[in-house]
């Protein structure tokens, strides 16, 4: 059976979950922290980083270059449109998924539940408090003018790679506190809301909530 390197609550390892849970690949789960990795995971993973996927002798790190790889090893259902210009579009919001806004909402995320309750340190409010003054809620607006008019596509309407990096990120903001103010960006919270509480998201969610609430 092949391996997930990394805790369920990282955004990248919940891309990874999700877009198996979609194409129905079995794997278990070792959920290794991303702190002081070992030199024999850094072998794995040469940057040190979680997600990492452990097939026998294959091995690929990498939230991105893994979802790409199941969607050869297993194309049916599809991730990835197939159109062109979807697909360029798909792969950029899933690079700003990745970046921009995990970047803008993560600290929330780290301040508030990895540093206050596994760090003993003191949140920093401070940083979350510029963050929400300047980065989130031009990320928002970003995403508020990107975000389908109902369901779960950002895409060409259909669910894909673009949606659940995009999303993947959000369930960090919850779980440190930030939700999206469905008053100032509807289509958004919306949008967040349904792809949240899709049927590969859901229980995903629901078990990693569990998980953190028993640590
Ligand atoms: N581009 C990578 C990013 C992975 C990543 O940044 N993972 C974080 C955990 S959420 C990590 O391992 N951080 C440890 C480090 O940067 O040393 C992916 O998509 O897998």
């Amino acid at each position: 059976m092949p391996i997930l390197h990394g805790v369920n609550a990282s955004p990248f390892v919940r891309k990874v979950r999700v877009a198996a849970a979609v194409k129905g690949i079995e794997y278990e789960s070792n959920p290794l922290m991303p702190l002081g990795v070992s030199d024999e995971y850094r072998q794995k993973s040469p940057l040190g980083k979680i997600p990492c996927w452990e097939d026998g002798d294959y091995v690929l790190p990498d939230s991105s270059c893994i979802i790409a790889y199941f969607e050869k090893s297993h194309p049916e259902p599809a991730l990835y449109p197939s159109d062109a210009r979807q697909l360029g579009a798909a792969l950029f919001l899933e690079e700003y998924g990745d970046t921009k806004l995990a970047d803008t909402v993560g600290p929330f995320f780290f301040e508030r539940v990895v540093k206050a309750r596994f760090m003993n340190g003191e949140p920093d409010e401070g940083r979350l408090a510029e963050l929400l003054a300047g980065e989130v809620p031009a990320v928002f607006d970003y995403l508020e003018g990107r975000a389908p008019q109902g369901g779960d596509g950002i895409v060409g309407g259909r669910f894909s790679v673009a949606d659940i990096a995009v999303c993947s990120p959000f369930q960090n903001a919850r779980h440190g506190g930030l939700e999206v103010d469905a008053g100032r960006w509807p289509r958004l919270a919306a949008y967040v809301d349904a792809v949240l509480g899709n049927p590969f998201f859901k229980p995903i969610v629901e078990e990693e909530v569990a998980q953190l609430a028993s640590m």
